[in-house]
């Protein structure tokens, strides 16, 4: 998860290339989930900083310790810092590393759902309520029950449900769990056989735990409808789900994390089997790539980040927007972040 080295220039001359600019340059964020709250974008965002921390590939460079929300008037407008909304010094459990966060509403409170590292360095998922989208948030003083890995998604349905969706493997821990049990000698599964999916659990009315036993989602190759295996690393989930709902069916958008691309399937079903279909986005500046998609006045957004404004700095990041467009068949159309 090192850094790509890039010279000044190289770094100029992508500046001049690239499609859109930071949603703010007074503080990096990254892994931006945005909603439609109260007819405005709030997004949610890691808020990245140099901690000074060594660089491996279980991301321990990555020790973010607060977030902040950022709002807009629409995804075109400048978009405000809201401040602290919450800081791991007040969460009871957590003790480092608060990695990308999401949020969701419901009978009129927000609820900030966020993966942290517990003092054993396990990851969970916690959740902190608000009355207002940009908090401040109260965390609860547990984690979630059941959950283990990071990137958590929520999703509302149209029929009133919630599910978060969930996990990452290398750094967010997700290979080390089979059937929701922890084992520190597993690992990724081989490259022949099925990769790992991310994990489904329906919420339960208040909000706070998986009503369910969370299950794996599964991504299915349109050539053969066998899952994607654990070698197709330019095709299967590595972090970051997301989900969205077009044309009636279910978008599970994700990162391939070692080969850098956002990809999505589509889906009848919120717990899937989804189906492979193609690319978001393709490379951005620096290692990891995450995102949200989020319809604002029926045009659809990216929200997703790179890390030009650092210089090419993988955990200093800077989160962006673009347009992004589904044809006639509901395919979504390929973004190259630095033209071409
Ligand atoms: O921001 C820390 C981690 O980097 C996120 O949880 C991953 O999705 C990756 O973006």
């Amino acid at each position: 998860m090192a850094d790509q080295e890039y010279t000044p220039e190289q770094i100029e001359a992508l500046k001049a290339k690239a499609i859109s600019q930071p949603l703010v340059t007074h503080i990096y964020t990254a892994d931006p989930s945005a909603h439609v709250f109260e007819g405005k974008i709030y997004i949610y965002p890691s808020h990245d900083i140099e901690a000074g921390a060594a660089f491996d590939d279980d991301g321990g460079h990555f020790q973010m310790r607060d977030y902040h929300v950022l709002v807009q008037d629409s995804p075109t407008s400048p978009a405000r810092d809201c401040g602290l909304a919450l800081s791991v010094d007040d969460v009871p459990w957590a003790e480092r590393q608060m990695w990308a966060p999401d949020a969701a509403t419901r009978n009129g409170k927000y609820y900030l759902y966020f993966p942290a590292k517990r003092p054993d360095g396990i990851f969970q998922i916690g959740v902190a309520v608000g009355d207002r989208p940009e908090g401040p948030f109260k965390a609860e003083p547990e984690p979630i029950r059941g959950s283990y890995s990071i990137d958590p998604a929520v999703y509302g349905d149209e029929d009133g449900e919630f599910y978060m969706y969930f996990g990452g493997i290398w750094g967010g821990q997700l290979q080390k769990y089979r059937d929701n049990r922890y084992d520190p000698a597993h690992e990724e599964p081989a490259d022949d056989e099925p990769a790992l999916g991310p994990i489904i659990a329906r919420l339960t009315e208040d909000m706070k735990q998986f009503a369910e036993t969370p299950r794996e989602v599964l991504i299915l190759d349109p050539e053969d409808g066998k899952p994607l295996r654990a070698g197709d690393h330019d095709r299967r989930f590595f972090e970051a789900p997301w989900v969205h709902k077009y044309g009636g069916r279910y978008y599970l958008s994700y990162s391939t994390g070692n080969t850098h691309y956002l990809c999505y399937a589509t889906s009848d079903n919120p717990y899937g089997p989804f189906v492979y279909q193609g690319r978001i986005l393709e490379p951005v500046v620096g290692w990891t790539t995450h995102h949200s998609i989020v319809e604002f006045d029926g045009r659809w957004w990216l929200y997703y980040h790179d890390s030009l404004l650092s210089g090419g700095v993988t955990h200093l990041r800077s989160a962006k927007v673009v347009e992004i467009e589904h044809d006639a068949q509901g395919r979504i159309r390929t973004l190259h972040p630095y033209g071409g």
